[in-house]
């Protein structure tokens, strides 16, 4: 069966979840790399979903819809994404800013890079800067990665590395940002150490800020 992602973009932007599973594994069984059947079928759809959201064509529900379309097609790739042959790299610490319950993108990063050989801890959404600090606390992780959609919340990505600055924590790790509205700018304004648009990005990212690339 030949699959034409354009098809499996259009089923998401609808939000039905079961086409888009059925699309995404054939994609998959047909050979098609799992690059593309993210960024053509899947981050493509959202940003249609997301413009027409700003047009005012699709309100909460229809994005809410869509938002599990996509992850029930993420799903699907999970074993593609961390089917990696790469050794151990590090320890990393993910998760969502408070005020945040934007996952896809981030459970993406997290995914690729298990698939490059990271132990990935992932804190969830909407995660206070004190639970960031108390886990960067208790556990050794190389690497902080947080995510931000809303450009309310792009303030509580500098508020959490005030708050690792303020518990003594802040020289343990090495901390990335990243979400739609993050840019490297940003990152260099609030100090972080590195930024990436996207998960591939965030995988190279990371492994130049442990020395492995
Ligand atoms: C799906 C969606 C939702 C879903 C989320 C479901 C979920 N489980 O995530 C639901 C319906 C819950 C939702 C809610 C809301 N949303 Co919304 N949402 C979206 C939408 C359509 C897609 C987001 C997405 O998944 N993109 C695809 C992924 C793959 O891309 P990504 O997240 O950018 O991730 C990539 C990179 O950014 C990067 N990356 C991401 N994280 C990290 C972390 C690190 C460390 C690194 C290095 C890299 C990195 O790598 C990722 C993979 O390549 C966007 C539109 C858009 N184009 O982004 C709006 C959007 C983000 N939402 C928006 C809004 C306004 C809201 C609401 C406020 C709506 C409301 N009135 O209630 C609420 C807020 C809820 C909250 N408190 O968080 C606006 C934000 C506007 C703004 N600039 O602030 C957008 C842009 C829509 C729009 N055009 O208006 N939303």
């Amino acid at each position: 069966m030949t699959v034409d992602l354009n098809e499996l973009s259009r089923r998401i932007i609808e939000g039905d979840a079961d086409k888009a599973i059925e699309l995404t594994k054939a994609a998959l069984e047909g050979g098609v790399p799992v690059q593309e059947i993210l960024t053509r079928g899947l981050v493509g759809a959202m940003n249609t979903v997301g413009e027409r959201f700003k047009r005012g064509e699709y309100f909460l529900p229809e994005m809410l819809l869509a938002g599990e379309a996509v992850k029930a097609a993420v799903e699907q790739l999970k074993p593609a994404l961390i089917r990696g042959e790469a050794g151990y790299t590090g320890k990393y610490l993910i998760g969502t800013v408070q005020g945040d319950v934007h996952d896809i993108g981030k459970n993406i990063v997290a995914m690729m890079l298990e698939g490059n050989g990271w132990e990935v801890t992932d804190l969830g959404v909407d995660v206070a800067p004190e639970d960031f600090c108390s886990a960067v606390d208790k556990n050794g992780y190389h690497i902080v990665g947080m995510s931000a959609l809303l450009t309310l919340t792009m303030s509580n990505l500098a508020k959490t590395i005030d708050a690792l600055k303020a518990a003594g924590l802040r020289d343990r790790v090495k901390i990335m940002v990243g979400g739609a509205p993050v840019t490297q700018a940003y990152a260099d304004q609030i100090g972080a150490d590195g930024y990436a648009p996207d998960a591939v990005e965030a995988v190279m990212v990371a492994a130049k800020l442990l020395g492995k690339s």
